[in-house]
């Protein structure tokens, strides 16, 4: 297994449209695990692959608590099938923008299909954190972040403060 390095706004790779994965084999699984690891270590609850620059349909999420046994889930070519009307507000964190936090407003639950780490198709409905991880996750496949979500003025402040940053090599 390895670490893989996380792209950080506003790195254009991560406004990329993800392609769908052809096969679930053994190049994907250890990119699976490795993504698995770089998101334990950040931490982090999901990860998409277009964050450690791969831009492929695949996200990782485990939204287990500390302390808690892990519960780590690979969605490949995930899709929404059903959004809920009803909405959720969360304080919403991305790896790729680090430091900075926003609330965001999405579907409260969500019915997602997708292949699993060895390729069966699977359905899940998610609740709480799971389902705002979910959409969270699946915006990254199609280039988008939460920033992307909240006001421009906002999203300006945080991108100049992250360009500032990475200029004085202050990340992380
Ligand atoms: O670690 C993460 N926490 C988080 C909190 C609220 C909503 C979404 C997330 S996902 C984020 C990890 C990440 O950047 N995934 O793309
Ligand atoms: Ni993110």
């Amino acid at each position: 297994m390895a670490l893989l390095p996380i792209l950080t706004a506003p790195d254009p790779r991560l406004k990329a449209v993800s392609n769908p994965v052809a096969a679930v084999d053994d190049d994907l699984r250890r990119l699976m695990d490795d993504m698995l690891e770089t998101m334990y270590d950040a931490p982090g609850v999901g990860l998409a692959a277009i964050q450690v620059g791969v831009a492929k349909r695949l996200l990782v999420i485990d939204t287990a608590g500390e302390g808690e046994a892990r519960q780590p889930h690979f969605f490949v070519n995930p899709e929404i099938l059903w959004v809920s009307e009803e909405l959720a507000l969360y304080n919403e964190g991305c790896l790729s923008v680090p430091e900075h936090y926003a609330d965001v407003e999405r579907p409260a639950e969500v019915r997602v299909r997708y292949l699993d780490y060895h390729g069966n198709p699977q359905e899940i409905h998610a609740t709480g954190l799971l389902a705002t991880c979910l959409q969270h996750e699946m915006d990254h496949l199609d280039g988008i972040l939460f920033i992307d979500h909240i006001s421009a003025l906002k999203r300006g402040m945080i991108l100049r403060k992250l360009k500032k940053a990475q200029r004085l090599g202050a990340v992380g």
